[in-house]
C-alpha cells in the first residue's frame, strides 16, 4: 500500500510500522525527497487504523541518519531557505504525529538526525551509537529543534559543549544523560524497539494517543499549567469505555478488551 523512493515501511505483528531512512549511500542524510517522503508516511502511519506504533530507523548499521543533505544544501541562500527551505518544515512537522514513534538509532545520529531521534518519544540507542549536533562546524546552527530539545534533554551544560564544539557523544554518555531510553548490542537494536512497540500496541491506543500529548505538554508549559492539563486529560479518560475496561478487568482478574479507536 505504501510506496516511497527513499523509505521502506513494513508492518510487523499487524500494529507496528517498522519505517526505514533508506539512503544509505548517504549515510541516511536528509535531501527534501527524504524528508517529504518520511512526514508523508507517518502521516499516512498515522491515520492507518492497523498501525498503533512506528518505529524509526535507518538503514544498515553505520547510521541512523546524518542529518540535511550537505551537498544540496550548500548553495541555498537565507533566502531560499526562508521561503522554500521545506526540509526543516517537513522535519520538525513529524511532532504532530499522534501515534508513538520510536527511534532505533544505530550508529550516527547527527545534525537533523539527532533531531529527528529527540522528536521520537522513545530512543533506544545501539552500542556504536553516535549523537551529536555539529552544524556548528560547517557554518550553520542547528535548525530542526537542536538547540531546544537538546538542553531539554541533556541540560544546559552538556548541551551547550555538544553545541558549540560540534563534537558528539557516543551511547554510553548518551543513556548517562538522559538522551535515549537504553543501550543494547547493535542486532537488538530494532527487536528491543519492536518489543517496547509491542507493549504499547497492547494497550488502549486512544489512551497512548492522550498519554504521549501529555507527556508531550511539559516540554511546552510551566508546571502549573502542565498539571492542570494533566489532571483535565486524567478525567477526560473517565468518559471512554476503554477506562472502564481496564479498570473492571483488573477488577475482575481478566484481560481488557480496547474498543474505544
Ligand atoms: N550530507 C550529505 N552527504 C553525507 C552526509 C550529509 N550530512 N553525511 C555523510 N554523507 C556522505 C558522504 O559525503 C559520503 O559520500 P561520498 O562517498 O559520495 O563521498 C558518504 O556519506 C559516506 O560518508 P563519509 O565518507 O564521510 O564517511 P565517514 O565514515 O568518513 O564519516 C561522518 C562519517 C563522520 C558521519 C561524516 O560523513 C560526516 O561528518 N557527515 C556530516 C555530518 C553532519 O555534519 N551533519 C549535519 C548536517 S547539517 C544539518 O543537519 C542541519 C540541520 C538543520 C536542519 C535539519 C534538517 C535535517
Amino acid at each position: 500500500k505504501y510506496k516511497f523512493e527513499t523509505i521502506l515501511i513494513e508492518i510487523k505483528d499487524e500494529s507496528i510500522a517498522l519505517v526505514t531512512l533508506n539512503r544509505p549511500k548517504a549515510l541516511n542524510s536528509f535531501n527534501y525527497q527524504m524528508s517529504k517522503e518520511l512526514l508523508d508516511c507517518c502521516r499516512l502511519l498515522d491515520k492507518d487504523e492497523r498501525v498503533k506504533c512506528i518505529v524509526l530507523t535507518g538503514s544498515g548499521t553505520r547510521s541512523f541518519a546524518c542529518g540535511a543533505d550537505i551537498k544540496e544544501m550548500v548553495s541555498h541562500d537565507m533566502v531560499y531557505m526562508m521561503k522554500k527551505g521545506q526540509l526543516i518544515d517537513n522535519l520538525c512537522d513529524l511532532k504532530e504525529i499522534e501515534k508513538p514513534i520510536i527511534a532505533a538509532v544505530n550508529g550516527y545520529a547527527l545534525g537533523g538526525g539527532c533531531e529527528v531521534a529527540m522528536i521520537c518519544d522513545i530512543i533506544v540507542a545501539a552500542e556504536n551509537a553516535v549523537f551529536g549536533q555539529p552544524e556548528t562546524k560547517i557554518g550553520t546552527i542547528p535548525g530542526a529543534g537542536g538547540t531546544q530539545r537538546l538542553i531539554r534533554a541533556v541540560g544546559k551544560s552538556k548541551a551547550m559543549e555538544m553545541i558549540l564544539t560540534g563534537n558528539p557523544i557516543d551511547a554510553k554518555q548518551a543513556l548517562q544523560f538522559g538522551l535515549v531510553s537504553c543501550v543494547v548490542p547493535i542486532d537488538k537494536t530494532i527487536e528491543t524497539a519492536l518489543k517496547i512497540a509491542k507493549q504499547i500496541s497492547s494497550l488502549s491506543p486512544i489512551v497512548i494517543k492522550l498519554a504521549k500529548e501529555t507527556v508531550n505538554h511539559a516540554q511546552e508549559s510551566n508546571l502549573t499549567e502542565g498539571l492542570h492539563i494533566e489532571r483535565r486529560v486524567f478525567h477526560s479518560t473517565f468518559a471512554l469505555n476503554d477506562r472502564h475496561q481496564g479498570m473492571d478487568s483488573f477488577a475482575n482478574k481478566r484481560n481488557p478488551t480496547w474498543t474505544n479507536k
